[in-house]
């Protein structure tokens, strides 16, 4: 028999709360263990939580969810207790002593989940990244993603290529028969040409998706002494890196998470772009121009004052730049010039109006928001292998059907990987719930 696995689900104590979730078979036997009975399904009874010697080690709400209509799939009950340290490793010791029972796996919960059909992989990936969430941006994608949105929206595609490979090999198996016309694959090929440019699209918003969830990374670049480091800090709020007036003092690349209008932004405070003989300081500014390289924004600091030496061309950047100009509060404001925002990390002068800046970049990530977006590299990798099978299964009009199904069926086993639920059941159950063939 399958191991009862459990674990404490809630944060490090002390909190005031804790809940201790069990999950597996012998689950009720656990339950009646330590809190004398079952609870009725979903709901919560309050309860004495003894050991299996008769010891009271705390009072709290327990609740049972019956298999399979929970999260594993599995009969699983939650016990609600107090959040102390000494509760919570009492009431652990009291279910490992139970047999059959085990502590869980990282992880191991939603392992179950997935294993039993509750959950499909993208919902999972949904789930780990809401558990992870730190903006707003990250909770409305992964939560989206969790509830299987995802997971509906392929699903849907890989049923339509289940159709449409149903209708051909009709075709194939019964053309020399009279009663099922020959051409009935030729109305198909509109539809996968749909489907292609509907894959197309919704890989479009890929890399937004990407940036919400992992971060969008904006670069501090400029010569030394022209103000990154204070200008980092002034955006943290907070000392996170050293300030001096000494050219050179920042070697490696710093990150802070920031949440800029609801989105995580990595910022990235770097050594200063100059000639210099020193190795470290070398070192220092090859990591700046590929944190550059890799940022979805430069912001390419500039001397006000003219007393900083002149920035350096930066080579090889593509991406998106804004030029800051710094140390505003040194200057009359008459000199200000046209292109670029003036800030002062001084006085804060001009820094509302950089965030406004970077938002305004953010709030474009969200345009096509209200779609399901693709959120890591191996939905994209499977979503283009799709796209391809699919153009190739279109171009190939003269071949013979049977080769232009096995592109279908390729592209729909691509999909089936991202959602982790390929099967061949489900092409014959299509097959005959649509044909009536009946012979
Ligand atoms: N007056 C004034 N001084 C600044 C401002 N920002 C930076 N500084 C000074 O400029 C010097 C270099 O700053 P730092 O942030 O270390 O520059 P970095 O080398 O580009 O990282 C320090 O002495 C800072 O105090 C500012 O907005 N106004
Ligand atoms: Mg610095």
């Amino acid at each position: 028999m399958r191991d009862t696995i459990y674990a404490l689900s809630t944060g490090q104590p002390p909190a005031g709360v804790a809940v201790i979730r069990i999950s597996g078979p012998a689950t009720r036997f656990g339950l009646e263990t330590v809190t004398g009975s079952i609870p009725p399904a979903r709901m919560a009874r309050f309860c004495a939580i003894r050991n299996s010697a008769g010891e009271l080690l705390d009072q709290g709400l327990a609740l049972f969810f019956p298999a399979p209509r929970s999260f594993t799939g599995e009969d699983v009950a939650e016990l609600q207790i107090h959040g102390s340290r000494a509760s919570v490793s009492a009431v652990l010791a009291a279910l490992s002593a139970l047999d059959g029972f085990r502590p869980a796996e990282a992880g191991e919960f939603t392992r179950r989940a997935f294993e039993n059909g509750r959950m499909d992989l993208t919902a999972v990936e949904g789930l780990a990244d809401l558990i992870r969430a730190e903006t707003e941006s990250q909770r409305r994608q992964a939560l989206s993603q969790s509830g299987g949105r995802l997971k509906d929206l392929y699903e849907g595609w890989a049923t339509r290529l289940t159709r449409a490979r149903a209708l051909i090999e009709a075709d194939i198996d019964f053309s020399d028969e009279d009663d099922i016309p020959g051409s009935v694959a030729d109305s198909i090929w509109p539809d996968i040409g749909l489907l292609a440019e509907e894959i197309g699209r919704h890989l479009a918003g890929a890399r937004a998706g990407e940036i919400i969830r992992s971060g969008f990374r904006v670069a501090l670049i400029g010569p030394p002494n022209v103000g990154k480091s204070s200008l980092l800090n002034c955006l943290a709020q907070r000392d996170v890196a050293i300030v001096s007036d000494m050219a050179g003092t920042t070697r490696d690349v710093i990150e802070v998470r920031l949440d800029i209008a609801g989105h995580l932004v990595l910022m990235m405070d770097t050594a200063g772009i100059r000639g210099s003989d020193n190795p470290v300081e070398l070192e220092g500014i090859r990591r700046s121009l590929l944190a550059a390289g890799d940022a979805n924004l430069v912001l390419e600091l500039r001397g006000l004052t003219g007393s900083e030496p002149p920035s350096a061309e930066i080579p090889g950047l593509s991406g998106d730049r804004l030029v800051v100009w710094t140390k505003a509060d040194l200057k009359e404001t008459s000199g200000t010039p046209a292109a670029g925002i003036a800030v002062s990390s001084k006085s804060g002068a001009g820094v509302d109006t950089l965030i406004a800046a970077i938002a305004e970049r953010l709030y474009a990530l969200d345009a096509g928001m209200e779609d399901a977006v693709p959120t890591r590299e191996r939905h994209i990798q499977l979503l283009k292998e799709c796209v391809a099978e699919l153009d190739a299964a279109l171009a190939e009009a003269d071949a013979p059907l049977e080769i232009r199904s096995e592109r279908l069926r390729a592209a729909s086993h691509a999909l089936g990987k991202i959602t982790g639920t390929v099967d061949v059941e489900h092409l014959l159950g299509v097959i005959f719930s649509e044909f009536c063939v009946g012979k």
